[in-house]
């Protein structure tokens, strides 16, 4: 969406802009093949710190076929790593550090001659003598409304589905109301403003009334970091959608904190069919040290509120092993998450996960707190090759086993997944079950290398 966003308004500026997904291509140098035919002058790309070394493969290989091209990156893994990438990747022009719109438009205006790039608010970039600079931060725009239509007609979006209910893969596109979250979880990888900003829901639905109209779709991620962040926001758009009698079904996700039953009912009536709660974790003390700003009680009372109204799926999401954690509070934690299923009913997601490990990523606390207890070696680059090293463990979840986890120095992971497979071994998802089943398997891999 990020990327759609900057497209739309570089078209608005009379530039051409072509949009190329890299996900559906295959491989980095599928992508640069794709990119090096529509031969741009300026290339802008977008990755999260999971995939970073296949990024920053991809950026080689558009180097090599682009020699000339100005190549900026974004989003949050860059913002957050800005100088270390450009140190590693020698290819990057630039780093647009936070919210893009308006230093990427000042951006372009600079870009023929390359010249006042020191100018431009919220950039990192390499000087005429290689050197690379940073410009004071960026402020971020008081008002997202006046923003045009993301660009979504560059994307192949007929092929963004998502399985919303159930199992089944809903083609779906993602839609924001507001930016930013007040919050501070310790694991939150924010790199837009910490300032709510609102979308006017009018213009929010003339979004989706075009996405109908244009593509024909009917499934919508709301995908607002706290959707529930302002009731008064939640109502307005929710009625907008109802006034102009708008047939979408939509997914978004919030805080499970103080939630009004009332704009829940007005959300199920507008469309919303499957709700997300980061709940995290179900003990007073560890939803404390975690930065969570939500209580158990709250907690038990969204989940009472979201079963009884008529969601069709309601989603939480835990991790195990957050600062503060013992196994007490794994004990306490299954036990809470077991006693919310019968609030929930048929809504309850039989997915819901036990066993995800904190990830550490850029900019969190979580990675200031990994730092200082020495769980990232001392030369640590986030864009140097990094392989977490007890990726044998059977709760490090294959996909992510190049982003650090956290480790909590009085709970080591050995003892969270020995705990997990001796006490709650029912509590585990099917998936989890095999991985522990797998788990010589893995430790002989990683052993000889193959890992
Ligand atoms: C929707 C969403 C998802 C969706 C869909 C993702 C998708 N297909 O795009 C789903 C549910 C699938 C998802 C999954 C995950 N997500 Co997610 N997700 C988001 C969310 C809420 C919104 C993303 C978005 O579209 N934002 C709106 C646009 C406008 O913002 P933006 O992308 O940041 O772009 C702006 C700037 O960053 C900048 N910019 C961005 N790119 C570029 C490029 C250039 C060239 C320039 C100039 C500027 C620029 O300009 C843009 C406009 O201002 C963000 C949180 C957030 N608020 O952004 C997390 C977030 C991106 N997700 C995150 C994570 C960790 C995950 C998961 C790994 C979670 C997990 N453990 O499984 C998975 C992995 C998914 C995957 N395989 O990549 C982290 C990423 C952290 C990081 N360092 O990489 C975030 C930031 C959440 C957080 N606060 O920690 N996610
Ligand atoms: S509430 Fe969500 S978006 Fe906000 S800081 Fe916490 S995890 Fe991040």
């Amino acid at each position: 969406m990020g990327m759609a966003y900057l497209a739309a308004l570089a078209r608005q500026a009379g530039h051409e802009a072509a949009g190329v997904e890299g996900v559906f291509l295959g491989s980095p140098k599928a992508v640069a093949r794709r990119v090096a035919e529509l031969a741009p002058d300026v290339v802008g790309t977008s990755v999260r710190t999971q995939e970073r070394f296949v990024g920053l493969e991809m950026i080689r290989q558009i180097r090599r076929a682009l020699p000339e091209a100005f190549i900026v990156v974004g989003g949050p893994h860059f913002s957050q790593t800005a100088e270390d990438a450009m140190a590693v990747a020698t290819e990057i022009d630039a780093v647009v550090v936070g919210e893009g719109e308006r230093t990427f438009m000042e951006l372009l205006e600079r870009l023929p001659g390359r010249e006042g790039l020191d100018q431009v608010n919220g950039l990192v970039f390499r000087n005429a003598d290689g050197q690379v600079v940073r410009n004071p931060p960026r402020e971020p725009m008081p008002d997202i409304s006046h923003l045009p239509v993301p660009a979504y007609d560059l994307f192949p979006i007929s092929e963004y589905v998502y399985p919303m209910i159930d199992r089944e893969a809903t083609p779906i596109i993602g839609v924001m109301t507001s930016r930013g979250c007040p919050q501070s979880c310790v694991f939150c990888a924010n790199s837009l403003d910490r300032k709510v900003r609102f979308l006017d829901p009018a213009v929010a639905v003339d979004q989706i009334e075009w996405l109908g109209r244009t593509f024909g779709v009917t499934g919508l991620g709301v995908w607002d970091d706290d959707f529930l962040a302002s009731n008064r926001h939640a109502t307005a758009f929710c009625e907008e959608l109802l006034r102009r009698n708008c047939k979408v079904t939509w997914w978004t996700g919030a805080r499970p904190a103080k939630l009004d039953a009332e704009v829940l009912k007005l959300m199920l009536r507008a469309g919303c069919k499957c709700i997300s709660f980061g709940v995290e974790t179900g003990t007073d003390e560890v939803l404390r040290a975690a930065g969570k700003n939500t209580t158990t009680a709250q907690i038990r009372q969204a989940m009472e509120v979201a079963g009884r109204i008529g969601f069709q799926r309601v989603n939480t999401f835990l991790i195990i092993g957050l600062p503060g954690e013992t196994t007490d509070t794994i004990d306490r934690t299954i036990a809470f998450v077991k006693s919310l299923k019968p609030l929930l009913g048929s809504a309850w997601y039989r997915e819901t996960d036990i066993g995800q490990l904190p990830l550490v990523y850029p900019g969190t606390e979580l990675a200031v707190m990994a730092r200082a207890q020495d769980r990232l070696p001392k030369d640590f680059s986030w864009n140097r090759p990094y392989l977490e090293p007890k990726r044998h463990l059977p709760l490090v979840n294959h996909r992510y086993q190049t982003v650090p986890h956290y480790e909590n120095p009085h709970l080591p992971l050995e003892t969270i997944c020995a705990h997990l497979k001796k006490h709650h071994w029912g509590a585990l998802s099917r998936g989890r079950r095999r991985r522990f089943r797998l788990a010589s398997l893995r430790r002989l891999k990683v052993a000889v290398g193959l890992r």
